[in-house]
Protein backbone atom coordinates (compact mmCIF):
# COMPACT_ATOMS: atom_id res chain seq x y z
CA UNK A 1 0.00 0.00 0.00
CA UNK A 2 1.26 3.23 -0.73
CA UNK A 3 1.38 5.70 1.99
CA UNK A 4 -0.35 8.83 2.36
CA UNK A 5 2.92 10.67 4.04
CA UNK A 6 4.62 9.34 1.14
CA UNK A 7 2.11 11.15 -1.34
CA UNK A 8 2.37 13.79 1.10
CA UNK A 9 5.89 14.49 0.73
CA UNK A 10 6.35 14.25 -2.69
CA UNK A 11 3.69 16.31 -3.26
CA UNK A 12 5.69 19.26 -1.33
CA UNK A 13 7.85 19.54 -4.37
CA UNK A 14 5.17 20.12 -6.84
CA UNK A 15 3.12 22.50 -5.03
CA UNK A 16 5.40 25.63 -5.86
CA UNK A 17 4.85 24.58 -9.73
CA UNK A 18 1.48 24.01 -9.58
CA UNK A 19 -0.46 27.04 -7.42
CA UNK A 20 0.69 29.52 -9.91
CA UNK A 21 -0.90 26.92 -12.91
CA UNK A 22 -4.35 26.87 -10.71
CA UNK A 23 -4.59 30.55 -9.70
CA UNK A 24 -4.00 31.56 -13.97
CA UNK A 25 -6.57 29.21 -14.61
CA UNK A 26 -9.22 30.49 -11.24
CA UNK A 27 -8.57 33.69 -12.66
CA UNK A 28 -9.25 33.08 -16.68
CA UNK A 29 -12.32 31.50 -15.30
CA UNK A 30 -13.37 34.16 -13.02
CA UNK A 31 -13.29 36.37 -16.26
CA UNK A 32 -15.56 34.74 -18.37
CA UNK A 33 -18.12 34.51 -15.32
CA UNK A 34 -18.63 30.56 -16.51
CA UNK A 35 -18.21 27.57 -13.50
CA UNK A 36 -15.03 28.65 -11.30
CA UNK A 37 -12.23 27.25 -10.73
CA UNK A 38 -13.69 25.86 -7.16
CA UNK A 39 -16.38 24.93 -8.34
CA UNK A 40 -14.72 22.68 -10.86
CA UNK A 41 -12.82 21.57 -8.20
CA UNK A 42 -15.62 21.01 -5.69
CA UNK A 43 -17.51 18.64 -8.29
CA UNK A 44 -14.06 16.55 -9.21
CA UNK A 45 -13.55 16.40 -5.39
CA UNK A 46 -17.15 14.64 -5.17
CA UNK A 47 -16.62 12.28 -8.57
CA UNK A 48 -15.21 8.62 -8.29
CA UNK A 49 -14.89 6.48 -10.99
CA UNK A 50 -14.74 2.50 -10.32
CA UNK A 51 -11.89 0.24 -11.17
CA UNK A 52 -12.45 -2.86 -12.62
CA UNK A 53 -11.03 -6.09 -10.73
CA UNK A 54 -10.67 -7.87 -13.95
CA UNK A 55 -7.96 -4.81 -14.99
CA UNK A 56 -5.30 -4.76 -12.36
CA UNK A 57 -3.95 -7.44 -14.00
CA UNK A 58 -2.27 -7.72 -17.33
CA UNK A 59 -4.63 -8.65 -19.88
CA UNK A 60 -4.16 -11.21 -22.68
CA UNK A 61 -4.52 -11.16 -26.66
CA UNK A 62 -5.32 -14.37 -28.70
CA UNK A 63 -1.46 -14.50 -29.59
CA UNK A 64 -0.41 -14.36 -26.36
CA UNK A 65 0.05 -12.74 -22.69
CA UNK A 66 3.22 -11.08 -21.12
CA UNK A 67 2.24 -10.96 -17.25
CA UNK A 68 4.62 -7.84 -15.88
CA UNK A 69 5.20 -9.29 -13.10
CA UNK A 70 3.39 -8.98 -9.25
CA UNK A 71 0.35 -9.16 -10.42
CA UNK A 72 -2.59 -9.86 -7.62
CA UNK A 73 -3.44 -13.33 -6.95
CA UNK A 74 -6.57 -13.14 -4.69
CA UNK A 75 -9.47 -10.63 -5.01
CA UNK A 76 -7.83 -9.35 -2.27
CA UNK A 77 -4.53 -8.66 -3.86
CA UNK A 78 -6.76 -7.01 -6.67
CA UNK A 79 -8.64 -4.38 -3.82
CA UNK A 80 -4.93 -3.71 -2.78
CA UNK A 81 -4.32 -2.73 -6.01
CA UNK A 82 -7.24 -0.57 -6.50
CA UNK A 83 -6.55 1.14 -2.79
CA UNK A 84 -3.11 1.95 -3.96
CA UNK A 85 -4.84 3.36 -7.20
CA UNK A 86 -7.29 5.33 -5.01
CA UNK A 87 -4.33 6.46 -2.83
CA UNK A 88 -3.18 8.14 -5.89
CA UNK A 89 -5.97 9.22 -7.67
CA UNK A 90 -8.68 10.27 -4.79
CA UNK A 91 -11.01 9.06 -7.58
CA UNK A 92 -11.33 5.49 -7.50
CA UNK A 93 -12.92 4.24 -4.61
CA UNK A 94 -14.71 1.54 -5.27
CA UNK A 95 -14.35 -1.79 -7.42
CA UNK A 96 -16.47 -3.98 -9.69
CA UNK A 97 -16.39 -7.72 -9.01
CA UNK A 98 -16.34 -10.06 -11.91
CA UNK A 99 -18.25 -13.10 -11.13
CA UNK A 100 -16.28 -15.62 -10.87
CA UNK A 101 -13.34 -14.17 -11.75
CA UNK A 102 -13.82 -13.15 -7.76
CA UNK A 103 -15.90 -15.50 -5.68
CA UNK A 104 -15.09 -15.13 -2.44
CA UNK A 105 -15.37 -17.37 0.01
CA UNK A 106 -16.05 -15.25 3.03
CA UNK A 107 -18.38 -12.36 1.53
CA UNK A 108 -18.33 -9.97 4.75
CA UNK A 109 -14.49 -10.54 5.35
CA UNK A 110 -14.04 -9.38 2.14
CA UNK A 111 -16.09 -6.58 3.11
CA UNK A 112 -14.69 -5.61 5.95
CA UNK A 113 -11.13 -5.65 4.51
CA UNK A 114 -12.26 -3.48 1.35
CA UNK A 115 -13.59 -0.89 3.59
CA UNK A 116 -10.39 -1.20 6.21
CA UNK A 117 -8.60 0.49 2.46
CA UNK A 118 -11.78 2.45 1.91
CA UNK A 119 -12.88 0.65 -1.30
CA UNK A 120 -16.47 0.22 -1.71
CA UNK A 121 -18.15 -2.73 -4.15
CA UNK A 122 -19.57 -0.52 -7.03
CA UNK A 123 -21.51 -2.67 -9.68
CA UNK A 124 -21.23 -6.69 -9.83
CA UNK A 125 -20.63 -8.35 -12.98
CA UNK A 126 -21.93 -12.07 -14.18
CA UNK A 127 -20.04 -14.50 -15.91
CA UNK A 128 -21.63 -16.38 -18.59
CA UNK A 129 -19.34 -16.11 -21.03
CA UNK A 130 -17.29 -19.08 -19.94
CA UNK A 131 -17.78 -22.34 -18.30
CA UNK A 132 -18.01 -22.39 -15.33
CA UNK A 133 -18.00 -25.48 -13.70
CA UNK A 134 -19.05 -24.31 -10.60
CA UNK A 135 -22.22 -23.00 -11.95
CA UNK A 136 -23.33 -25.46 -14.85
CA UNK A 137 -24.42 -28.48 -13.12
CA UNK A 138 -20.65 -29.94 -12.76
CA UNK A 139 -19.69 -29.00 -15.93
CA UNK A 140 -22.44 -31.03 -17.43
CA UNK A 141 -23.80 -27.90 -19.36
CA UNK A 142 -22.44 -25.58 -21.40
CA UNK A 143 -21.94 -21.86 -22.80
CA UNK A 144 -20.77 -22.74 -25.71
CA UNK A 145 -23.75 -21.81 -28.14
CA UNK A 146 -25.07 -19.14 -25.27
CA UNK A 147 -26.61 -18.55 -21.94
CA UNK A 148 -29.72 -16.72 -21.30
CA UNK A 149 -30.18 -17.11 -25.39
CA UNK A 150 -29.45 -20.96 -25.51
CA UNK A 151 -32.08 -23.34 -27.12
CA UNK A 152 -32.03 -25.31 -24.35
CA UNK A 153 -33.64 -24.15 -21.23
CA UNK A 154 -31.40 -26.27 -18.67
CA UNK A 155 -28.61 -24.08 -19.87
CA UNK A 156 -30.74 -20.83 -19.61
CA UNK A 157 -31.57 -22.00 -15.76
CA UNK A 158 -28.35 -21.48 -15.01
CA UNK A 159 -27.26 -18.76 -16.06
CA UNK A 160 -30.53 -17.27 -14.78
CA UNK A 161 -29.35 -18.86 -11.31
CA UNK A 162 -25.90 -17.63 -11.49
CA UNK A 163 -27.19 -13.92 -12.29
CA UNK A 164 -28.96 -14.12 -8.71
CA UNK A 165 -26.03 -15.97 -7.09
CA UNK A 166 -24.47 -12.53 -8.16
CA UNK A 167 -26.60 -10.39 -6.64
CA UNK A 168 -26.82 -12.25 -3.82
CA UNK A 169 -23.13 -12.15 -3.16
CA UNK A 170 -23.40 -8.65 -4.21
CA UNK A 171 -26.15 -7.79 -0.98
CA UNK A 172 -23.47 -9.27 1.10
CA UNK A 173 -20.68 -7.29 0.13
CA UNK A 174 -22.60 -4.09 -0.34
CA UNK A 175 -22.81 -3.29 -3.99
CA UNK A 176 -26.28 -2.04 -5.51
CA UNK A 177 -25.91 -2.90 -9.15
CA UNK A 178 -25.42 -5.69 -11.11
CA UNK A 179 -23.89 -5.54 -14.72
CA UNK A 180 -24.94 -8.05 -17.46
CA UNK A 181 -23.02 -8.60 -20.52
CA UNK A 182 -23.73 -11.61 -22.75
CA UNK A 183 -21.32 -13.11 -24.91
CA UNK A 184 -24.56 -15.07 -26.62
CA UNK A 185 -24.90 -14.34 -30.39
CA UNK A 186 -24.63 -16.21 -33.64
CA UNK A 187 -21.42 -16.66 -35.73
CA UNK A 188 -22.94 -18.38 -38.51
CA UNK A 189 -25.79 -17.03 -40.64
CA UNK A 190 -28.41 -19.41 -39.73
CA UNK A 191 -27.13 -21.31 -37.09
CA UNK A 192 -29.79 -19.56 -34.77
CA UNK A 193 -33.06 -17.45 -34.83
CA UNK A 194 -32.58 -14.09 -34.05
CA UNK A 195 -35.97 -13.27 -32.57
CA UNK A 196 -35.57 -16.45 -30.65
CA UNK A 197 -32.83 -15.63 -29.31
CA UNK A 198 -33.76 -11.95 -28.53
CA UNK A 199 -37.50 -12.77 -26.30
CA UNK A 200 -35.00 -16.05 -24.45
CA UNK A 201 -32.69 -13.29 -23.33
CA UNK A 202 -35.18 -11.02 -22.56
CA UNK A 203 -37.00 -13.70 -20.41
CA UNK A 204 -33.81 -14.48 -18.50
CA UNK A 205 -33.45 -10.78 -17.95
CA UNK A 206 -36.91 -10.44 -16.48
CA UNK A 207 -36.24 -12.93 -13.83
CA UNK A 208 -33.01 -11.71 -13.04
CA UNK A 209 -34.79 -8.36 -12.98
CA UNK A 210 -37.69 -9.93 -10.25
CA UNK A 211 -34.68 -11.10 -7.89
CA UNK A 212 -32.94 -7.59 -7.42
CA UNK A 213 -33.63 -6.27 -3.54
CA UNK A 214 -35.16 -2.76 -2.89
CA UNK A 215 -32.79 -0.25 -3.89
CA UNK A 216 -31.17 -2.15 -6.94
CA UNK A 217 -30.20 -1.62 -10.02
CA UNK A 218 -29.53 -3.62 -12.86
CA UNK A 219 -27.57 -2.72 -16.17
CA UNK A 220 -27.52 -4.25 -19.61
CA UNK A 221 -24.16 -3.72 -21.57
CA UNK A 222 -24.77 -4.21 -25.61
CA UNK A 223 -21.65 -4.75 -28.05
CA UNK A 224 -21.67 -5.21 -31.62
CA UNK A 225 -19.55 -8.32 -31.76
CA UNK A 226 -16.81 -10.24 -30.22
CA UNK A 227 -16.65 -13.40 -28.95
CA UNK A 228 -19.68 -14.13 -31.77
CA UNK A 229 -18.61 -12.32 -34.93
CA UNK A 230 -22.06 -12.73 -37.00
CA UNK A 231 -24.15 -11.05 -34.89
CA UNK A 232 -24.69 -10.18 -30.77
CA UNK A 233 -28.15 -10.58 -29.06
CA UNK A 234 -27.91 -7.54 -27.54
CA UNK A 235 -25.50 -5.78 -29.87
CA UNK A 236 -26.98 -2.15 -30.00
CA UNK A 237 -28.26 0.88 -27.74
CA UNK A 238 -31.95 -0.18 -29.76
CA UNK A 239 -31.19 -3.49 -28.46
CA UNK A 240 -29.90 -3.02 -24.98
CA UNK A 241 -32.89 -0.37 -24.72
CA UNK A 242 -35.57 -3.07 -25.53
CA UNK A 243 -33.72 -5.52 -23.33
CA UNK A 244 -34.09 -3.15 -20.55
CA UNK A 245 -37.36 -1.88 -21.13
CA UNK A 246 -38.26 -5.65 -21.23
CA UNK A 247 -36.48 -6.58 -17.91
CA UNK A 248 -38.25 -3.99 -15.68
CA UNK A 249 -38.24 -0.50 -14.56
CA UNK A 250 -34.79 -0.85 -12.69
CA UNK A 251 -33.00 -1.67 -16.04
CA UNK A 252 -31.49 0.42 -17.48
CA UNK A 253 -28.36 0.63 -20.38
CA UNK A 254 -25.11 0.51 -19.59
CA UNK A 255 -22.64 2.26 -22.40
CA UNK A 256 -18.84 0.45 -22.73
CA UNK A 257 -16.95 3.06 -24.98
CA UNK A 258 -15.49 0.35 -27.28
CA UNK A 259 -19.02 -1.58 -28.28
CA UNK A 260 -19.99 0.61 -30.99
CA UNK A 261 -19.36 0.01 -34.33
CA UNK A 262 -16.58 2.79 -36.02
CA UNK A 263 -17.74 5.73 -35.99
CA UNK A 264 -21.07 4.98 -34.32
CA UNK A 265 -21.97 8.91 -32.79
CA UNK A 266 -21.76 7.42 -28.79
CA UNK A 267 -22.65 11.16 -27.63
CA UNK A 268 -26.10 11.33 -29.18
CA UNK A 269 -26.55 7.76 -27.64
CA UNK A 270 -25.84 8.68 -24.22
CA UNK A 271 -28.26 11.89 -25.11
CA UNK A 272 -31.25 9.31 -26.23
CA UNK A 273 -30.68 6.80 -23.87
CA UNK A 274 -30.61 9.35 -21.34
CA UNK A 275 -33.42 11.33 -22.62
CA UNK A 276 -35.84 8.19 -22.37
CA UNK A 277 -34.54 7.53 -18.46
CA UNK A 278 -32.61 4.24 -19.24
CA UNK A 279 -28.87 5.43 -18.99
CA UNK A 280 -27.44 3.21 -16.25
CA UNK A 281 -23.63 3.86 -16.51
CA UNK A 282 -20.42 3.54 -18.65
CA UNK A 283 -17.67 1.42 -18.94
CA UNK A 284 -14.64 3.72 -20.10
CA UNK A 285 -12.13 2.88 -22.32
CA UNK A 286 -10.94 3.82 -25.38
CA UNK A 287 -10.36 2.47 -29.33
CA UNK A 288 -9.37 2.32 -32.71
CA UNK A 289 -11.02 -0.21 -34.33
CA UNK A 290 -13.35 -2.23 -31.81
CA UNK A 291 -13.36 -3.25 -29.11
CA UNK A 292 -9.63 -2.49 -27.85
CA UNK A 293 -9.82 -1.73 -24.45
CA UNK A 294 -7.17 1.04 -24.81
CA UNK A 295 -6.93 3.64 -22.08
CA UNK A 296 -9.82 5.98 -21.83
CA UNK A 297 -9.36 9.51 -24.15
CA UNK A 298 -6.05 8.38 -25.61
CA UNK A 299 -7.58 7.91 -28.71
CA UNK A 300 -10.77 10.39 -28.59
CA UNK A 301 -10.52 12.54 -26.01
CA UNK A 302 -13.01 15.26 -28.17
CA UNK A 303 -15.69 12.35 -28.02
CA UNK A 304 -14.96 11.83 -24.78
CA UNK A 305 -15.84 15.12 -24.24
CA UNK A 306 -18.86 15.52 -25.99
CA UNK A 307 -20.23 12.51 -23.56
CA UNK A 308 -19.79 14.34 -20.91
CA UNK A 309 -21.47 17.08 -22.29
CA UNK A 310 -24.43 15.32 -22.81
CA UNK A 311 -24.36 13.56 -19.37
CA UNK A 312 -24.73 17.56 -17.86
CA UNK A 313 -26.88 18.39 -20.29
CA UNK A 314 -28.68 15.23 -18.80
CA UNK A 315 -28.08 16.15 -15.55
CA UNK A 316 -29.28 19.93 -16.27
CA UNK A 317 -25.43 21.16 -14.96
CA UNK A 318 -24.50 18.51 -13.11
CA UNK A 319 -23.15 15.15 -13.74
CA UNK A 320 -26.01 12.51 -12.88
CA UNK A 321 -25.40 9.73 -10.73
CA UNK A 322 -24.82 6.73 -12.54
CA UNK A 323 -22.33 3.91 -12.73
CA UNK A 324 -19.12 4.99 -13.57
CA UNK A 325 -16.42 2.71 -14.20
CA UNK A 326 -13.42 2.15 -16.31
CA UNK A 327 -13.25 -1.37 -18.49
CA UNK A 328 -10.03 -1.87 -20.03
CA UNK A 329 -7.26 -4.49 -20.82
CA UNK A 330 -3.74 -3.35 -20.47
CA UNK A 331 -1.62 -6.16 -22.78
CA UNK A 332 1.75 -4.02 -22.61
CA UNK A 333 1.52 -1.21 -19.74
CA UNK A 334 1.64 -1.56 -16.15
CA UNK A 335 -2.23 -1.94 -15.65
CA UNK A 336 -2.08 0.71 -12.64
CA UNK A 337 -0.09 3.51 -14.78
CA UNK A 338 -2.91 2.79 -17.66
CA UNK A 339 -5.50 3.33 -14.51
CA UNK A 340 -4.19 6.43 -13.50
CA UNK A 341 -3.84 7.61 -16.85
CA UNK A 342 -7.81 6.54 -17.80
CA UNK A 343 -8.77 8.36 -14.34
CA UNK A 344 -6.72 11.18 -15.15
CA UNK A 345 -8.48 11.65 -19.00
CA UNK A 346 -12.13 10.91 -17.63
CA UNK A 347 -11.34 13.92 -14.85
CA UNK A 348 -10.40 16.44 -17.54
CA UNK A 349 -13.29 15.06 -19.99
CA UNK A 350 -15.86 16.46 -17.36
CA UNK A 351 -14.06 19.21 -15.65
CA UNK A 352 -13.89 20.63 -19.52
CA UNK A 353 -17.67 19.60 -19.89
CA UNK A 354 -18.70 21.80 -16.61
CA UNK A 355 -16.84 24.63 -18.52
CA UNK A 356 -19.18 24.82 -21.47
CA UNK A 357 -20.73 28.03 -21.19
CA UNK A 358 -24.29 26.27 -21.32
CA UNK A 359 -26.91 29.48 -21.47
CA UNK A 360 -24.73 30.53 -24.49
CA UNK A 361 -24.61 27.41 -26.32
CA UNK A 362 -28.57 27.27 -26.57
CA UNK A 363 -28.92 30.62 -27.25
CA UNK A 364 -26.67 29.80 -30.60
CA UNK A 365 -28.09 27.36 -31.13
CA UNK A 366 -31.67 28.47 -31.20
CA UNK A 367 -29.90 30.87 -33.51
CA UNK A 368 -28.65 28.83 -35.73
CA UNK A 369 -25.16 30.11 -34.95
CA UNK A 370 -23.20 26.75 -35.74
CA UNK A 371 -19.78 28.67 -35.56
CA UNK A 372 -20.65 30.20 -32.49
CA UNK A 373 -22.23 26.88 -30.98
CA UNK A 374 -18.17 25.38 -32.45
CA UNK A 375 -16.24 28.69 -30.31
CA UNK A 376 -18.05 27.63 -27.47
CA UNK A 377 -17.75 23.65 -27.25
CA UNK A 378 -13.33 24.41 -28.43
CA UNK A 379 -13.63 27.44 -25.70
CA UNK A 380 -14.01 24.48 -23.13
CA UNK A 381 -12.06 21.80 -24.77
CA UNK A 382 -9.05 24.03 -25.23
CA UNK A 383 -9.08 24.84 -21.64
CA UNK A 384 -6.06 23.09 -19.88
CA UNK A 385 -7.69 22.25 -16.64
CA UNK A 386 -5.19 19.64 -15.47
CA UNK A 387 -4.27 22.13 -12.69
CA UNK A 388 -7.38 21.92 -11.31
CA UNK A 389 -7.50 18.32 -11.64
CA UNK A 390 -4.34 18.09 -10.29
CA UNK A 391 -5.61 20.48 -7.06
CA UNK A 392 -8.28 18.01 -6.79
CA UNK A 393 -6.47 15.18 -6.20
CA UNK A 394 -3.95 16.87 -3.93
CA UNK A 395 -6.34 18.28 -1.36
CA UNK A 396 -8.34 14.98 -1.60
CA UNK A 397 -4.81 13.48 -0.20
CA UNK A 398 -4.02 12.18 -3.83
CA UNK A 399 -0.96 12.97 -6.07
CA UNK A 400 -0.12 15.74 -7.69
CA UNK A 401 1.85 13.30 -9.90
CA UNK A 402 0.39 10.02 -9.75
CA UNK A 403 2.12 8.36 -12.30
CA UNK A 404 5.67 9.84 -11.25
CA UNK A 405 4.52 8.89 -7.16
CA UNK A 406 3.41 5.54 -8.69
CA UNK A 407 7.24 5.01 -10.21
CA UNK A 408 9.18 6.83 -7.30
CA UNK A 409 7.25 5.10 -4.44
CA UNK A 410 8.45 1.65 -6.13
CA UNK A 411 5.00 -0.07 -5.84
CA UNK A 412 5.62 -2.34 -9.02
CA UNK A 413 9.21 -3.30 -7.76
CA UNK A 414 7.52 -4.40 -4.33
CA UNK A 415 4.93 -6.16 -5.21
CA UNK A 416 7.09 -8.57 -7.82
CA UNK A 417 8.95 -9.39 -4.71
CA UNK A 418 6.12 -10.12 -2.94
CA UNK A 419 3.68 -12.15 -5.16
CA UNK A 420 6.29 -13.19 -7.47
CA UNK A 421 7.52 -12.54 -11.22
CA UNK A 422 4.44 -14.72 -13.07
CA UNK A 423 2.02 -14.48 -10.52
CA UNK A 424 -1.32 -14.51 -12.71
CA UNK A 425 -4.63 -12.53 -12.16
CA UNK A 426 -7.68 -14.42 -12.88
CA UNK A 427 -9.76 -12.19 -15.74
CA UNK A 428 -9.14 -11.48 -19.55
C1 LIG B 1 -16.66 -7.55 -22.38
C2 LIG B 1 -17.45 -6.42 -21.75
C3 LIG B 1 -17.74 -6.64 -20.31
C4 LIG B 1 -16.57 -7.20 -19.56
C5 LIG B 1 -15.93 -8.34 -20.28
C6 LIG B 1 -14.72 -8.85 -19.55
O1 LIG B 1 -16.18 -7.18 -23.63
O2 LIG B 1 -16.78 -5.21 -21.92
O3 LIG B 1 -18.13 -5.44 -19.69
O4 LIG B 1 -17.08 -7.65 -18.35
O5 LIG B 1 -15.58 -7.93 -21.58
MN1 LIG C 1 -17.50 -3.52 -20.65
MN1 LIG D 1 -15.57 -4.97 -23.75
Amino acid sequence: MIDQERIAQLNLGLEPLLQPDVEHIAAQLDRQDSTSAEQVIAALTAFSVAAPSWAVGTGGTRFGRFPIGGEPRTTEEKIDDVATLNALTATNRSISLHVPWDDPDDPEGLREYASSRAIAFDAMNSNTFQDNPSTTDDGKLSYKFGSLAHSDSAVRDVAVDHNKYVIDLGVRLGSEALTVWLADGINHPGQADHRAQFERVAAGLTAIHDHLPDGWQMYTEHKPYEPAFYATVNNDWGSSLLLAQAAGPRASCLVDLGHHLPNANIEQIVSRLAMVGRLGGFHFNDSKYGDDDLTTGSIKPFQLFLIFCELIRAGDGRLPSLAYMIDQSHNIKDPLEDLVQSTEAVSIAYAQALLVDRPALRAAQDANDAAMAQQLLQDAFRTDVRPLVAEARRRAGGAISPLEAYRSVGYRAAMIEERGLVSVATGL
